[in-house]
């Protein structure tokens, strides 16, 4: 079936509503997810706390503290190891990931952030990863949200992205390492988040 996409940039493609028939179930993994491995909110570097609070899942997470941003094993909150990935959402994430252009994509974690009303996050790069070679993949669900990209360099002009309720966005090639970031949510409700949104990106961390 050929399902409706938008060409965001070159290699970045969005796919309105493409997760929503399975809304319901990811949020309920969701709250699996984070019966083990709580939301929350963790600090930068330079020692403030970011506004989005954070969870993950696969087999590593990636962390922020004061040493500064890496992918580990255990959930450093619990000492655990964090839950594994959803095969079904993976499987959505895959066959996006293959239309956009990224056949073979495998992601070995899911970093899941969650918004409330007036959070934000800052330009920024997804640079921790190890294989840049493979894209990111990102689902909306909730709160509809401006998320803004620009170019290699942290300043500059940029390009604004409504992202609402089931959106699938796809990233690679050349615009992996595209600076970007998310506006800060309005107020609303959605009828199945309330005032929040989340999005969950799905990523190639390590290269084995
Ligand atoms: C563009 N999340 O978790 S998802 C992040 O809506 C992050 O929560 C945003 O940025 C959010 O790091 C945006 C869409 C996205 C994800 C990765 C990208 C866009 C990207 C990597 C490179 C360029
Ligand atoms: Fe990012």
């Amino acid at each position: 079936m050929l399902l409706p996409s938008i060409a965001i940039t070159s290699h970045a493609v969005l796919f309105p509503a493409r997760a929503q028939h399975q809304d319901t179930d990811i949020l309920s993994w969701i709250h699996a997810v984070e019966a083990v491995a709580p939301f929350r909110t963790m600090t930068t570097p330079r020692g403030l706390p970011m506004k989005a609070a954070i969870t993950n899942a696969g087999t590593v997470g990636w962390v922020s503290d004061r040493h500064g941003y890496r992918y580990s094993a255990v959930d450093p909150m619990t000492g655990k190891p964090w839950p594994v990935l959803n095969d079904d959402v993976v499987n959505l994430v895959c066959q996006a990931a293959g239309d956009a252009g990224f056949p073979g994509f495998r992601p070995d974690v899911c970093l899941i952030n969650r918004y409330d009303v007036g959070a934000g996050m800052g330009a920024h790069r997804d640079e921790d990863e190890q294989d840049f070679s493979a894209p990111i993949v990102s689902i909306s669900l909730g709160l509809p949200a401006r998320f803004f990209f620009g170019g290699l360099e942290r300043t500059g002009p940029t390009v604004a992205v409504p992202l609402a309720h089931g959106d699938v966005l796809v990233w690679g090639g050349p615009d992996r390492l595209r600076y970007h970031g998310v506006r800060p949510l309005k107020p609303g409700s959605h009828p199945l988040t309330g005032s929040r949104r989340f999005n969950l990106t799905f990523r190639k961390a390590l290269s084995m």
